[in-house]
């Protein structure tokens, strides 16, 4: 059986933008490597490969696919049904499939929206896709859990598949199906992400992973992490390795332990972590440093003590402050992901939101829009509040105002967006710290020569964004 997995492109986002972030589809790598074996299988990266439908429906005419999967996050949805379109105008035989966190959270609806679209794989792919490509022949697709499938023009869904337990058990993503040397960082250190493991155990209200998993955390052993670290450093020519879970530290002692294993096979390569859980901890970051950890990516969200208590994120301001000087102290990079003017915050909040991060002073606050996902709580909210004005799921970036509050309009949001930016990254005393940064990078060997012309171009190319802001 021939299968094509593809990432369709999305708007340009922030990521994109500020971090000159170009990231792997590793969802899709894992299905990709739980197809294979026994089945061809071929992955395009369009927003990677810059393919646009017309380049992808030529390659789905000469791989002639028996099943065609796609990528679906929210602000992925349209170009997500083009490829399913397209695939249907080449061939109506081949079958065609969804998954992805809009898919999975809207199932029926993705399904009713779009008749060319046969199938949905909710939450995780790595043992259902397998099985429904299989099924799909014998026509016993009722027996497969966790999809969501068309039967003589009706909708049916099946039980809900259980959660992988035991995570080292699956294989690596299919990486050698990945186009490697495109994806980047500050459009010029060349990255690989790993996820170390899966899901989260609180309940924030605008997350879309406890909607579509609920609140588990499921981990693997630090051998398994490690040895797939090594495997990468064997096989790549690369900067970096980037651990994007839904959140790598929660459990400390595993994060230690990994640490440890990393020092013990004296591996050499920097890395970082996306994490919501900050430690305030000054040994363990300590500890992180030692293995090699040189970015920490914190979802700090919200910096608003009314927004704390009612978007359930329970970080003090002053934890956060011990954090980042900790963190500076140490010479990691710092990305405080944060969130501006989610309901209940006035401009003052926001104002005062700003002010913080300048005092608490990461290289790289990245201020984002509140976005309501849909099946999340705070969509619920949003809805029958009447706070959502954007209705068009591929401007849900984080970028663009969707909802109005009562404290804040959408052209204030835009503009207030807009304030954090300049006032921020405008500032002579934020200049010096990158600066200083990029001088502690260079001595210990992390940013080498090669990099530095791509590290300008990415530079220069922010400040011209920020002016036209
Ligand atoms: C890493 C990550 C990023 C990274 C890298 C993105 C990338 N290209 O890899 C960065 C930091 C850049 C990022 C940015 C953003 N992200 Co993000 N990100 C994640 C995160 C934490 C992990 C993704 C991941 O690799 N998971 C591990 C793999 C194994 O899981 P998976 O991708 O879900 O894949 C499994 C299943 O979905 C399924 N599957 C996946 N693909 C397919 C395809 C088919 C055909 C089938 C059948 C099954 C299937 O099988 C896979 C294996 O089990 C997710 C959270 C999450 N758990 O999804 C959020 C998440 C996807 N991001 C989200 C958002 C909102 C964003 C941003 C818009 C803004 C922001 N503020 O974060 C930007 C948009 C960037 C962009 N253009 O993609 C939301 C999306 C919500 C939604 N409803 O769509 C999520 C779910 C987080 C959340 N808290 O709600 N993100
Ligand atoms: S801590 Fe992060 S991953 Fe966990 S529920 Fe909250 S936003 Fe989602």
């Amino acid at each position: 059986m021939n299968a094509l997995l593809i990432h369709p492109p999305c708007e340009r986002e922030i990521y994109q933008r500020f971090l000159g972030l170009t990231a792997p589809p590793t969802g899709l790598a894992y299905v990709a490597a739980a197809l294979e074996g026994g089945n061809k299988v071929k992955i395009i990266d369009m927003p990677a490969e810059k393919k646009d439908i017309t380049k992808v429906k030529k390659e789905i005419e000469t791989f002639k696919p028996d099943i065609l999967g796609v990528y679906c996050a929210t602000y992925r949805v349209a170009h997500a049904n083009q490829v399913i379109n397209a695939t249907k105008e080449v061939d109506a035989n081949i079958r065609t499939i969804m998954g992805g966190p809009h898919a999975s959270l809207l199932a029926e609806d993705v399904l009713k929206e779009n008749p060319n679209l046969d199938a949905v794989v909710c939450g995780e792919g790595d043992m259902t896709v397998p099985e429904l490509a299989n099924a799909w022949d014998s026509g016993e697709l009722a027996k497969v859990k966790g999809i969501v499938f068309r039967e003589n023009g009706r909708i049916v869904r099946n039980p809900p598949r259980p959660l992988i337990d035991d995570l080292d058990s699956i294989p690596y993503p299919a990486r050698h199906l990945l186009p490697m040397d495109k994806y980047r960082l500050f459009e010029t250190f060349k990255i690989a992400t790993m996820v170390s493991s899966r899901g989260c155990p609180y309940g924030c209200h605008y997350c879309s992973v406890s909607a579509i998993y609920g609140r588990k955390w499921r981990a693997r052993s630090a051998k398994n992490v490690v040895d797939e670290m090594e495997h990468l450093c064997d096989n790549y020519d690369l900067d970096l390795i980037m651990f994007f879970d839904d959140n790598f530290d929660l459990d400390r002692k595993r994060t230690e332990s990994i640490c440890d294993e990393i020092m013990e096979r004296g591996l050499e390569i920097p890395w970082g972590y996306e994490s919501s859980i900050l430690s305030t901890d000054r040994s363990h970051l300590k500890k992180l440093r030692e293995a090699g950890c040189r970015i920490l990516s914190y979802g700090i969200e919200t910096t608003s003590q009314k927004s704390i208590t009612t978007m359930k994120k329970d970080i003090s301001t002053q934890e956060m402050k011990e954090v980042m000087d900790n963190s500076k102290e140490l010479g990691m990079l710092r990305i405080a992901n944060v969130i501006l003017g989610l309901p209940g915050e006035t401009r003052e909040d926001v104002i005062e939101s700003i002010k913080l991060m300048k005092e608490l002073e990461p290289e790289y606050p990245l201020f984002f829009l509140p976005t309501p996902y849909p099946g999340t709580k705070f969509h619920d909210t949003a809805e029958k509040m009447g706070m959502i004005k954007e209705l068009d799921w591929s401007k849900y970036t984080t970028a663009n105002p969707i909802i109005e509050t009562q404290e804040i309009s959408l052209e204030e949001v835009r503009e207030l967006n807009a304030k954090a930016y300049k006032d921020f990254y405008l500032r002579p005393s934020a200049i010096k710290n990158n600066l200083r940064m990029l001088s502690k990078f260079i001595k210990s060997g992390v940013i080498k020569p090669r990099h530095m012309p791509g590290l300008a171009y990415h530079q220069m190319k922010t400040w011209v964004w920020l002016m036209r802001m």
